[in-house]
């Protein structure tokens, strides 16, 4: 028996089937117009997805079926001890649509860890790569190397029905689910604690045990992945790692095949592998500077030599959003009463202070506001996590749930195989000197 499946059965293919008669009953109905700065500015703002797991906006940031950070971290079901929200609640949220109880969650934690067994080629596979490689690469092939352990391809081999396509996607996405955290832990101890690995802890919650198999014993750290796994989980359905899951699963390729594609385009340093290059720039600032905490005026001419060499500043910007990443601000708040006295913490705000005012005179620069990863590194390593280069698969981790929990959707709604139309420069040239000379 799955309780979760149960309830997505009874809550939300109901809702499923009326967004369909709802799409069949409104299908001409005009949401939008782009133009041709749109087609080339990375289709920003024009609406092409459907994803029912969160919404985004611009200046209020990111809602989980209507719910805000702060709402999740003060709704979502916690540890008895604790005070952060556990993951799996987030992941029942985005699912279901509905606030799971404390119950629920307990089911969720126990439904994961019995599906978390890795099977031993996925270890053998990892064990194949050179040490240097990086453990974003190692992760998403860990992910391919587990596709071997796919239900939905199987059945699909096996002849299935369209309708139960949901079914095995959810199946996959579970057991995917489970089994991550065991692969990002044993990435983690052999790239950087000589392969000294740690086994599971099946009483610990799913990011509990997470923490543990990366050897931190610290309780604050364990607090620090239920925050940090809750506030990755998704960011609608627009940015590289959902989008591309989504578009691959769009071809029927299984939840395995479609999450190590969402992973690889995490893995770019304008999306996911941000959070590492933060730590990175502020630790050459400090090296720069001979080690200490910069001075705001320090801070300041390094933010205007590392544009002057045309680069970015990581950890600040935005696509869509507008303002401070709500994500930014619920770990500063984490920071303010586990670390306020952190060094690096401490530049980290000093940053903050400084880079919106001089991003802030650059025309171009939509906007010059810290996102999620500006903040994430430095409590890290304030846990003693020095390895910055692994700070990503952490992210991948966590953004698994949302992308599969929207995977599970796409299933169940029926959506198409995507294919948008793309034209040569020539013809939109063409296209636009015809309707001028006819205007
Ligand atoms: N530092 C310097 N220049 C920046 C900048 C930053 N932080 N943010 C934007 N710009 C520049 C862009 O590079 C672009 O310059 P060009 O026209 O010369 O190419 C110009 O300002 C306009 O960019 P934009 O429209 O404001 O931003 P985009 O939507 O094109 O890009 C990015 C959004 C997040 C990629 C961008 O702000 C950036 O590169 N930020 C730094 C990297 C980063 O933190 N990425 C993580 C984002 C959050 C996320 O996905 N986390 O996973």
């Amino acid at each position: 028996m799955d309780k979760l499946k149960d309830k997505f059965a009874e809550l939300a293919l109901p809702k499923a089937a009326q967004i369909k008669e709802y799409i069949k009953a409104n299908g001409e109905f005009v949401l939008g117009q782009y133009n041709l700065d749109s087609v080339f500015s990375g289709e920003k703002g024009m609406i092409g997805l459907i994803t029912e797991t969160s919404l985004l906006d611009p200046e209020e940031g990111i809602r989980f079926r209507g719910y805000s950070i702060p709402e999740l971290r003060d709704k979502l079901p916690k540890l008895k001890n604790g005070n952060e929200p556990l993951p799996e609640g987030v992941f029942y949220l985005m699912l279901t649509g509905e606030l799971p109880t404390d119950e629920d969650v307990h089911d969720v934690t126990n439904n994961w860890a019995r599906r978390a067994i890795v099977p031993k080629h996925v270890f053998n596979l990892i064990d194949s790569f050179p040490i240097s490689a990086h453990p974003m690469t190692q992760f998403s092939a860990a992910i391919m190397a587990l596709q071997t352990e796919s239900e939905f391809a199987e059945a699909y081999r096996n002849g299935m029905n369209k309708k139960d396509y949901w079914e095995y996607t959810y199946e996959d996405t579970m057991n995917l689910i489970a089994r991550l955290p065991r692969v990002a832990a044993y990435i983690y101890r052999r790239t950087y604690k000589n392969s000294d690995h740690i086994e599971p802890n099946a009483k610990l919650d799913w990011a509990g045990n997470l923490a543990h198999m990366l050897g931190y014993k610290d309780d604050g750290f364990k607090e620090l992945m239920r925050l940090y796994m809750t506030i990755h989980s998704d960011h609608e359905g627009g940015n590289v790692s959902a989008h591309s899951t989504h578009l691959v699963g769009s071809a029927l390729s299984d939840p395995y095949l479609s999450l190590s594609a969402g992973m690889n385009g995490l893995a770019g340093p304008l999306h996911g592998l941000a959070n590492q290059e933060v730590i990175r720039w502020v630790l050459d600032l400090q090296k720069e500077l001979g080690g200490g905490k910069p001075s705001k005026d320090q801070i300041k001419a390094y933010i205007l030599k590392t544009i002057s060499e045309g680069k970015v500043i990581p950890g600040y910007g935005h696509a869509v959003l507008r303002k401070t990443d709500p994500r930014f601000t619920a770990q500063m708040e984490f920071a303010k009463k586990h670390m306020p006295n952190d060094e690096l913490v401490n530049i980290v705000w000093d940053i903050y202070e400084i880079a919106p005012e001089v991003l802030g005179t650059i025309s171009k620069i939509k906007n010059p506001w810290p996102n999620v990863d500006a903040h994430s590194g430095s409590l890290l390593v304030h846990y003693g996590m020095m390895e910055y280069d692994f700070y990503t698969v952490l992210f991948g981790v966590s953004r698994a749930l949302g992308v599969l929990a929207s995977l599970i959707w796409d299933r169940a709604l029926g959506l198409p195989l995507e294919r948008p139309k793309s034209v040569t420069f020539d013809w939109i040239k063409k296209t636009i000197d015809a309707k001028k000379v006819s205007a």
